[in-house]
């Protein structure tokens, strides 16, 4: 398999832990996110949304951090990344949706250039904006974790979940950008059992191969 990644994008992120998790070999082709390599014709051939990451396997390619991670949970079945009832899946997807929907976009690249370019914030402004889209959505992410976690160590139950998958490059963003954390103590705490594991680890951001 071939990820298309950027060693700070957080999305790409989600997809080494995941790949790490199941044991899956794949080489890496770097996207400078900052030089736009994302927006070139070569990769928006490939992933026509111009977003890393992207995934190639056997010619298939495909974009987005949670479909590759649903995509490799249904053709690598171990570790599952999703709870074997409905409605743990259901729970499990809504903490991940909660990061990835309400949380990822608000700070993303694009949306942060937006605010200090067209609108004409100030870093003060935009640091702002970075933190309270964080404090909002980690409220809401805190009490469901105090609620499902089973071990305090994983959002959900007592086995590390594709809701786990995302925390870890979320808490990774908040830190970059200095978010205080201190009203989260359920989710640092898992989020500091988490980092210790090997899978983890290894996809951390300055350990990537293009980590400058
Ligand atoms: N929902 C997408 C988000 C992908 C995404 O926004 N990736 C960021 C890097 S973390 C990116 O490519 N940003 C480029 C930009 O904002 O111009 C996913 O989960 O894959």
């Amino acid at each position: 398999m071939r990820l298309y990644t950027f060693w700070r994008s957080s999305a790409a992120y989600r997809v080494r832990i995941a790949l790490n998790l199941k044991a899956i070999a794949f080489d890496s082709v770097s996207k400078f996110l900052l030089r736009a390599d994302h927006r070139a014709p070569d990769y928006t051939a490939l992933n026509p949304q111009g977003l890393i990451p992207a995934l190639e396997d056997q010619g298939f390619v495909i974009g987005q951090s949670l479909a590759i991670i649903e995509y490799l949970d249904e053709t690598h079945r171990e570790p599952p990344l999703l709870p074997a009832d409905a409605r743990g899946r259901a729970v499990v997807r809504a903490m991940a949706l909660g990061i990835a929907c309400d949380i990822h976009p608000l700070n993303n690249l694009r949306v942060l250039n937006y605010l200090k370019g067209p609108l004409g914030q100030d870093a003060a402004g935009v640091e702002r904006w970075y933190h309270h889209w964080i404090r909002e959505g980690f409220v809401g992410l805190e009490e469901l974790a105090r609620r499902h976690s089973g071990d305090g160590r994983h959002l959900y139950g007592g086995a590390v979940t594709l809701a786990d998958v995302c925390l870890v490059p979320q808490l990774y963003n908040a830190r970059r950008f200095r978010c205080d954390l201190a009203a989260f103590p359920t989710l640092t705490a898992i989020g500091a059992a988490l980092e210790a594991l090997p899978a983890f680890a290894a996809a951390r951001p300055e350990v990537q191969p293009d980590a400058d």
